[in-house]
């Protein structure tokens, strides 16, 4: 009977699955697994009505959802403490000592990923969900189904609810990424915002390619399954079938603790998936539940982060690179080196005073850092490394690319190459005109544009609109098939109904950034009642101010503008804002916020929020921030909010005022 066949069938692949990804031992062969498989998907196709929620061919994904529905968390999600250093946790096995005189611990590795919450009935996957902001999260039930570790049925059919670490493995993270530049796509910094960017796709196929996996390290109702302790939890996972991290040790004193973050701060790099510390828990429930929790995480657990990896490499040499707006800005050029998940080979250095006050000079070894875990950062260098080969740093004299003579302004750190014709600053500024931030010409890389512009085709923005007529170089651009330029030539012809906003940028009007190109989007409305505005008008705009002013009138003046844009009205591109209107809100009104931390929301959507209701965001926490937003894994700037006696929302607070 075909219904029998198929249950045997499924039992046979869930279980050949389940040894070959989870246990890494499998009983069977790859022929007869596929043989198997194939005969499955025969009965499938032949017989739809009876395909199973748990049947392995949803693993390869297919299929797509319009959007994310909101799950409610009936138990919140819960954040961690973190900690940084020896001292501290000591300190926190004395504060446990206070309540919990001989504690029994768990040490965990701490993924480097997004959380999950994983829930079952009658022992077949029903539903996945990222944490949210801890009580609401997002529906990615068909893209967790894709994980090959996450079993899509159990030994046994019961109820219940587990959570984990979704992670990309650091060899799936090189290859993707080698994908992504090899197609011109921008791609990610390290393995959790690309495991964030592929569970948050809409079509699980593509999830599906990214090989992403899973750590489960909590039940948050093990005390109703007859479990005393949250080891116990773990090795009831375990039969369950579950993935639990092999390195997890129960310890029962502080030395332990430290021995442990010691040994894996210093074999971090031998593990095939990133983390960012450990995990430390309080082992029996009973000790848990004296110790209690305070608003956002339990007080019998903490996060010890390890300090941001530092590594050595060689400066080979200093370069100059020329920004759009003719700013030169040093950048070394060093020793490919592995730095926290991708390979560094440059770093800026900013500007001339910066390499003099770290006394740089060309040969020498330096230490570099990620700060902020994205931007690599020189720390300092290694003079006792010194060979006496090293050659001092000079400034350079004149541009490198167009040989104009450098100035710098008075007081200004930084040097200029002002001759309007630079090519390199041309080149940054079709980037820049492209970029996401400004019209978001998509699939367009830098590289690319600079292969138009020298074989002069794309020598002004205007001419973006009409490169359909070059078809034929761009089909000699390698790795530009048919697809790929059709994509970037309608994204370039979408591109005509941004919001008036983006076009501000994209023109690189000096001083006129993102920020402010919106405010004058939004107070002008259409380009021609900014264009045919007066100097006192706009300097009385709020943060626009005298400078932005005068730069605007002069640019709205020169004859070369005034004929790019009548080009481009020709091009029928929209000039008017159509963004969404301000709404003051009490709340946000004259306020200045921080965001730190993982939201669910991305950082762009929640600062749009603050700002079309009044509300301001910088990037760091002063005595003048009226509000910090914290999403998960805040940063110091939580830290530093805290100190300040800032007010506090975590994310659902936040949200709730939005609403
Ligand atoms: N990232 C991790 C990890 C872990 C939770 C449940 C009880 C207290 C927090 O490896 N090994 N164990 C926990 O335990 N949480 C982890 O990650 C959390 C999720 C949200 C903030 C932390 O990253």
């Amino acid at each position: 009977m075909i219904e029998k066949r198929i249950d045997e069938l499924i039992k046979i692949l869930n279980k050949a699955s389940y040894e070959y990804y989870t246990l890494d031992n499998p009983s069977i062969t790859d022929q007869e697994y596929d043989a198997y498989y194939d005969e499955l998907v025969r009965l499938e196709t032949n017989n739809p009505s009876l395909v199973r929620p748990d049947s392995p061919t949803v693993r390869i994904g297919g299929e797509i959802i319009s959007e994310f529905k909101k799950v409610n968390h009936e138990i919140p999600l819960m954040s961690l403490g973190d900690i940084f250093n020896e001292e501290e946790v000591r300190a926190f096995d004395t504060r446990i000592r206070k309540t919990i005189p001989k504690p029994e611990y768990v040490c965990e590795l701490k993924i480097d990923g997004l959380s999950v919450s994983l829930l079952y009935k009658n022992g077949k996957l029903v539903r996945g969900a990222t944490r949210g902001d801890g009580t609401t999260g997002e529906d990615i039930t068909h893209n967790v189904k894709t994980i090959k570790t996450i079993p899509l049925s159990l030994p046994v059919d019961i109820d219940i609810e587990v959570r984990g670490e979704i992670y990309m493995p650091k060899k799936s993270f090189e290859e993707l990424n080698g994908e992504r530049r090899k197609n011109g796509e921008k791609e990610f910094a390290n393995p959790r915002n690309a495991a964030a960017g592929s569970i948050r796709q809409l079509d699980s196929k593509i999830a599906a390619e990214r090989n992403l996996d899973a750590f489960l390290y909590h039940m948050p109702e093990a005390p109703n399954y007859g479990i005393d302790s949250h080891f116990e939890s773990l090795n009831y996972m375990k039969e369950l079938t579950f993935i639990v991290n092999p390195n997890i040790k129960k310890v029962s004193n502080v030395d332990e603790i430290l021995e442990y973050i010691n040994y894996w701060h210093e074999h971090r790099p031998e593990l095939p998936y990133e983390i960012d510390g450990v995990v430390i828990k309080v082992d029996n429930f009973d000790d848990q539940k004296k110790l209690g929790y305070t608003a956002k995480v339990p007080k019998w657990a903490i996060a010890y982060k390890f300090p941001p990896e530092e590594v050595l490499t060689k400066l080979k040499n200093i370069e100059f690179c020329v920004g759009r707006t003719g700013k030169i800005t040093p950048r070394a050029d060093l020793d490919p080196v592995r730095l926290a998940g991708s390979i560094i080979s440059s770093v800026t250095l900013h500007n001339e005073d910066y390499i003099k006050d770290k006394e740089i000079m060309i040969g020498d070894v330096i230490s570099i850092h990620k700060a902020g875990d994205v931007i690599p950062e020189v720390v300092a260098v290694k003079k006792e490394r010194r060979t006496g080969e090293e050659i001092p740093f000079k400034m350079a004299t004149n541009c490198p690319i167009c040989g104009e003579k450098l100035v710098r302004k008075e007081e200004e750190s930084a040097w200029y190459c002002l001759n309007k014709n630079c090519d390199a600053r041309n080149i940054e500024g079709l980037i820049h005109f492209a970029s996401r931030d400004a019209m978001n010409l998509d699939g367009f890389g830098d590289a690319i544009i600079e292969d138009f512009y020298n074989i002069g085709h794309l020598h002004r923005v205007d001419e973006f609109y009409t490169l359909s007529s070059h078809k034929e170089a761009l089909q000699e651009l390698e790795g530009f098939g048919e697809k790929s330029i059709n994509n970037l030539l309608e994204s370039i012809e979408n591109s005509k109904n941004n919001s008036l906003e983006r076009l501000l940028f994209g023109l690189g009007i000096r001083h006129v950034g993102k920020k402010t190109a919106l405010i004058l989007a939004q107070y002008y409305h259409t380009l021609d009642n900014l264009m045919n505005t007066t100097y006192d008008e706009l300097k009385n705009i709020p943060d626009v101010g005298d400078i932005i002013a005068k730069s605007i009138v002069e640019y709205f003046n020169e004859e070369k503008n005034k004929e790019l844009i009548k080009s481009l009205r020709s091009l029928n591109l929209n000039f008017a804002y159509i963004g969404k209107e301000k709404q003051l809100d009490d709340n946000f009104n004259g306020k200045t916020f921080v965001l730190t931390g993982t939201l669910s929301i991305a950082r762009d959507e929640a600062k749009e929020m603050i700002e079309l209701r009044g509300g301001k965001v910088t990037s760091s926490v002063t005595s003048k921030t009226d509000v910090v937003v914290v999403g998960e894994n805040p940063g110091s700037k939580y830290d530093k909010a805290v100190s300040l006696n800032t007010t506090i929302w975590d994310e659902a607070e936040f949200l709730s005022k939005v609403q």
